[in-house]
């Protein structure tokens, strides 16, 4: 319906596909209720009132449930609009416009090496993600490095080049407690050189003995892809992991602050009932989401598309 609505008729890709799937436990929690809730009612005071709760329920945050229920309702006053089914298709709409600044990874012109940080704390997927988004974008013609700035862990190091291994990309590593900086060095200078790589993913640590410590450690790893790559890091993916809803958004605060964060990845969406958070980011965060993580496994990334998105969220 949706769709059809937006101009859209053709079949879900296989993309949209696993990001509609990765929100079946969301979709079955609350917000199955807003489909009811609009299917059983008219038009009333009430109708919205309760929209509002089931949203807020949904995780998707106090100051956005109130702008999205506003802007809908507006829209139904000013066009007129009688029945719930068309009110309903004016949130589907509202709920996208809310997502809709997102666009794909900005990747540099061919021959500028595009290095991309990611970042975020410890547990959020920032490792398996890195091997998701190598596979992703060998798989679409571009030869990628990774580098292991995680260098706090000897495991980490460790986990990396196993995800290395699975993409089939190369990883640049040093020796456990060695200085990220130099590792983020090499890594460029293997990518333009020897390797003649498109595009460098550097991991970074989740936890260092003080917060400080790690946006210090951001920091140095920024000034040096800078100096030595124009415009370096071109993108600084936060990586967030979507099953603790709100409190996400609270901790991508702090990181986006110090580390220039210009995109958000979402993990672990397929595991929780707290998708309704997405709704928030774009508004609290000013940053777009650029991927979704659906699963464990190396395929299971899903470019974010807005209109699947909502779709996954709502039910067609
Ligand atoms: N279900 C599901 N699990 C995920 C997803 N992404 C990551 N995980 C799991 O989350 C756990 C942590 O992932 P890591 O990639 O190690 O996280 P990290 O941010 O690198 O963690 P640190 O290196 O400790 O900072 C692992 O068990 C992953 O399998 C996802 O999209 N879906
Ligand atoms: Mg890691």
């Amino acid at each position: 319906m949706l769709r059809r609505l937006f101009g859209r008729e053709e079949e879900l890709t296989a993309e949209e596909k696993k990001l509609e799937d990765s929100l079946a436990k969301t979709r079955t929690g609350f917000f199955s209720r807003i489909g009811t809730l609009f299917q059983e009612n008219q038009i009333t005071e009430d109708l919205w009132e309760e929209l509002e709760e089931i949203l807020i329920m949904g995780d998707v945050g106090m100051d956005t449930t109130l702008e999205l229920v506003e802007r809908t309702r507006m829209r139904v006053a000013k066009e007129n609009i009688k029945s719930t089914g068309d009110a309903y298709l004016v949130l589907k709409q509202e709920m996208v416009r809310l997502l809709e600044s997102d666009e794909p990874l900005h990747i540099e012109e061919p021959r500028i090496l595009t290095v991309v940080l990611m970042v975020g704390v410890n547990g959020s997927g920032k490792t398996t993600t890195i091997g998701k988004m190598a596979y992703y974008y060998k798989n679409r013609g571009l030869k990628v490095v990774i580098a292991a700035a995680d260098t706090f862990r000897a495991a980490a190091i460790d986990q990396l080049k196993v995800w290395g291994e699975r993409a089939g990309v190369d990883v640049i590593a040093q020796a456990p407690g060695s200085d990220p900086g130099a590792v983020v060095f090499d890594a460029i200078r293997a990518s333009q050189e020897s390797r003649n790589a498109d595009l460098l993913l550097v991991d970074t640590a989740g936890r260092l003995q003080t917060k400080f410590n790690l946006m210090k450690e951001l920091e140095k790893i920024r000034a040096v892809a800078g100096k030595q790559v124009h415009r370096a890091p071109h993108e600084t993916l936060l990586v967030l992991d979507a099953s603790t809803g709100q409190n996400a958004i609270i901790q991508a605060k702090a990181f986006r602050e110090a580390a220039g964060v210009t995109g958000i990845v979402l993990t672990k969406l397929d595991g929780t009932a707290k998708g309704g958070a997405v709704l928030s980011i774009n508004r609290e965060l000013g940053v777009p989401v650029r991927f979704v993580g659906t699963g464990e496994k190396i395929e299971d990334l899903a470019y974010f598309d807005p209109v699947a998105f909502v779709e996954g969220l709502l039910g067609e």
